[in-house]
């Protein structure tokens, strides 16, 4: 592996604060001229929305100057520039970000209250562009954040998905999807840009010589659409950079058919516009089976091209010559959705600008960089060479002229090793024929990455070993982080306060100086107002729990929160059997006095996964049982919180206690909530997953709670052959809270109901739910007993805190520039 630096901040980073000098009066007369002008509702007759536009427009105007001026400075200084291709980015709302980000709060605040309205309702009302499923697209919004803040220049590409993350609401303790429809009333975030890219599908391939009598190749596509940019500024905290991100709309390249329309065939005239739009239309949900489902496919191949035209059409009008492509450019595919660029770009530059093969491949290899994302088999893309080859014919045979070439060229380093070439092929030969794109990303990239140590170790040892073999260099650790700014500062602004009152506001951008708080775990006056502080985001959450769901909640409870996709491998169905266990012992009088506990749950299942909404239902069954049973509903409370989301996670994360890290050893390549938790000072109960194991190594082991088998425990124990059976035989409480699901105890007799999962626990249990049950209600218990001593609990919590600081994206982000991107940070 490459060298790592230590992610720590260099001397000279700017720390000035920027500020825009805007005052209050300014923002209520642009707020008002919006409204009137803009908007066109007179300010006595305005809805909440149409302020929300107006002052939109307002914050956004106060962005342009910054933005132009960032565009203008990386033009004049000719600076290398990332371009982040991402399927997704769960951006969560703009407006208290961008005003955070632009120190105008207090100064919005004040002007809205002069014209009678009040901010936070105003904002209330942003419809959340969902435009990422979980992890790796909320990790892409950290990364903007990140990198505008240190002054990092970039495009992230993406696409303008007219329907973001379905909705989620629970019927009857069931999920139910509804359309998210978050541009129905506009987007005054975004700045059409006035032009656009075509975009070929289908068709064939041509060979044909030039007028030099160089024998060519060219696509003639049989369809073609048009993509059409949409820019969405992103402010850095407290410094004039403003980034952009670019997503693409496609659109039909004549919208309509005037010939058709004449001849009578109304519909006809339409289809290609409708064909065109759908490709933008809406985001594909995770963890179903993606394969042969060509509008997936064509849409990563949509956005792909038009980022890469668009890199390709900037770098041209600098005057400069495509073999310092990736000297000027340096771009990252977020996992392998735009791992298709790779041959795109060979194409742009062999079959548009007539470069030769071995300059085109230079320049590609060296230009991208590829991030992995998940080791589940099942969600590494792999596309039928039949679809493939009939959306994109040029394509494929490029990907056989790089397959060829690299499997000669390792023929030649391992002589005679055929289950080697198969293996390392960029065709799959398993059955029906495909393209792997993780082989594809590998081959065609200069730099590898995993999300944190344990997963960037499995990836070298297991997923991609014969690559790591042959190209150790390439493969480096980027441990994932989470912006501060608005996971931290925005979310919880009391306890920002407070910390700020401590040590001061350094730690705003270079998050290592929360260390400072340390000392204060041993002031009881600090841990006091520390606790207090925690329990008024309680009592917030509590009060929102109340006017949702009409349930009560205690604040002085212990909020034990997993907030997270729904996924059998995360294993909320481990601690929905913990419930329930700890239910049957207190029917039975087994159990009497306990740290009374607030169950929180919260998270979308993918609308295929069967098995994960059944486990929704069961925590909401477990949820309906407990918390109207006077006998344990002052001592346990279930909630299952609909509709997880970003701005929901903001008034999460502040009020949890215990941070439920519970994924299946091997499986969780980093998980980002978990230092969400950390950040606003909840301790974690978890597995040696993911970044647990790293959280750990930072904050103490005396401070976190751990459970479980370790990655190779349990492969193992896998390899001695994993009976399930057995660890049900040997737990008694195990075995009532199974019991009771198969009997129907816990779902009014309804014996089928929850049969699915009980059999396939006793029977397979590929997540080692069983294996690790009794470790985690040990664990458990320890952790409620730690609760109810706050002069053990409290000094827990502040030190989470206080040792957060590598979890921040900030560092991240360095790490990227200095290791793969090559790229100052902090110059301007
Ligand atoms: C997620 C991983 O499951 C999660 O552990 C990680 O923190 C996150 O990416 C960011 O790296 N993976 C996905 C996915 O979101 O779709 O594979």
């Amino acid at each position: 592996p490459t060298a790592q630096n230590d992610g720590q901040p260099r001397g000279d980073a700017p720390a000035g604060d920027d500020r825009t000098g805007t005052t209050a009066e300014e923002i209520a007369a642009s707020f008002h001229g919006h409204l009137t002008r803009t908007v066109g509702r007179p300010l006595e007759r305005s809805s909440v929305i149409d302020q929300y536009h107006a002052l939109s427009f307002t914050v956004r105007d106060s962005l342009m100057d910054q933005w132009l001026e960032t565009i203008e400075t990386y033009r004049q200084e000719d600076v290398r520039v990332l371009g982040y291709l991402s399927a997704e980015y769960l951006l969560g709302p703009h407006l208290p970000n961008d005003l955070l980000n632009l120190d105008l709060t207090p100064e919005t605040e004040q002007a809205m209250k002069s014209v009678g309205f009040d901010l936070e309702s105003i904002a209330a009302e942003e419809p959340e562009p969902g435009l990422g499923n979980g992890g790796l697209g909320r990790l892409a919004a950290c990364f903007l954040d990140s990198l505008s803040t240190l002054d990092v220049p970039v495009i992230g590409y993406g696409l303008r998905y007219e329907f973001g993350i379905f909705r989620q609401e629970i019927v009857d303790g069931w999920q139910v999807e509804t359309s998210d429809k978050w541009l129905q009333f506009g987007n005054p975030w975004e700045i059409q840009a006035s032009m656009s890219l075509v975009v070929g599908l289908f068709g064939h391939t041509e060979t044909y010589t030039d007028d030099q009598g160089a024998v060519r190749h060219r696509w003639v596509p049989g369809y073609k659409v048009k993509g059409i940019p949409f820019d969405t500024p992103i402010p850095g905290y407290k410094t004039r950079t403003v980034n952009r991100l670019r997503l693409w709309k496609s659109e039909a390249v004549d919208s309509f058919d005037l010939g058709v329309f004449n001849s009578g065939d109304y519909a006809g005239a339409v289809r290609s516009k409708m064909e065109s739009e759908t490709i933008s239309k809406v985001l594909y949900p995770p963890d179903e089976k993606v394969e042969g489902k060509r509008l997936r496919l064509t849409q990563q191949f949509f956005f792909t091209s038009c980022s890469l035209q668009d890199m390709v059409r900037i770098h041209l009008s600098l005057g400069k010559p495509l073999e310092e492509f990736d000297r000027k450019w340096t771009v990252q595919l977020n996992d392998t959705h735009p791992s298709i660029g790779i041959a795109e770009l060979m194409r742009l530059l062999m079959d548009e600008h007539e470069m030769g093969w071995d300059d085109a491949w230079r320049v590609t290899q060296t230009s991208f960089g590829y991030t992995n994302h998940t080791l589940l088999p099942e969600a590494l893309e792999r596309w039928p060479l039949d679809l493939f080859g009939n959306l994109l014919p040029r394509h494929l045979e490029i990907i056989f002229e790089i397959n060829q070439r690299f499997l000669d060229d390792m023929r030649r380093r391992y002589p005679n090793d055929d289950a080697r070439m198969r293996r390392m092929s960029i065709i799959g030969e398993d059955g029906e024929r495909t393209v792997q794109m993780a082989h594809l990303a590998v081959v065609g990239s200069k730099a590898v990455n995993g999300v944190a140590e344990l997963h960037t170790q499995l990836l070298e040892e297991t997923t991609l070993s014969d690559y790591y073999e042959a190209f150790p260099e390439r493969f480096s650790n980027k441990t994932n982080g989470v912006t501060p700014r608005r996971w931290l500062m925005l979310s919880n602004p009391e306890l920002t306060g407070l910390i700020n009152e401590a040590i001061g506001t350094d730690w705003h951008k270079d998050l290592y100086g929360l260390k400072l708080l340390e000392p204060y775990a041993r002031d009881t006056e600090f841990l006091n107002r520390w606790r207090k502080t925690q329990e008024g985001s309680k009592g917030r959450l509590a009060a929102y729990i109340k006017e949702m769901m009409s349930i009560d909640v205690d604040p002085t409870s212990m909020f034990d929160v997993q907030v997270k996709r729904l996924h059998e491998y995360k294993r909320q169905h481990l601690n929905a059997l913990h419930i329930l266990s700890l239910y049957c012992q207190i029917k039975s009088g087994a159990v009497k006095d306990l740290t009374p506990r607030t169950f929180l749950f919260g998270g979308k299942a993918a609308p295929s996964y069967t098995m994960a909404k059944l486990i929704i239902k069961l925590i909401c069954q477990i949820g309906a049982l407990v918390n109207s049973d006077p006998q344990v509903n002052h001592l346990l409370k279930v909630i299952f919180l609909p509709n997880y989301s970003v701005s929901l996670g903001q008034r999460i994360y502040p009020a949890a206690d215990l941070s439920e890290q519970i994924s299946t050893a091997g499986f969780e390549a980093s998980g980002t909530g978990c230092m969400k938790f950390m950040m606003n000072g909840a301790v974690t109960l978890g597995t040696l997953d993911g970044a647990n194991i790293e959280i750990r190594k930072e904050v103490g082991e005396e401070n976190f709670f751990l459970f479980g088998l370790t990655a190779p425990e349990i492969s193992d124990l896998r390899h001695a052959g994993y009976n399930p059976r057995g660890y049900y035989e040997k737990s008694p409480l195990l075995r009532e809270a199974l019991d009771g699901l198969r009997d129907g105890r816990f779902s009014n007799g309804d014996r089928g109901l929850f049969a699915p999962l009980v059999n396939d626990l006793l029977n397979s249990d590929r997540y080692l739910v069983l294996a690790d049950f009794d470790a985690y209600v040990a664990a458990q218990l320890e952790a409620g007993k730690a609760y109810s001593d706050p002069s053990r609990w409290g000094p827990m919590s502040l030190l989470n805190t206080a040792r957060s600081g590598k979890f921040s994206s900030d560092r991240t982000i360095r790490q990227y520039c200095e290791d793969i991107w090559e790229l100052p940070v902090g110059k301007r």
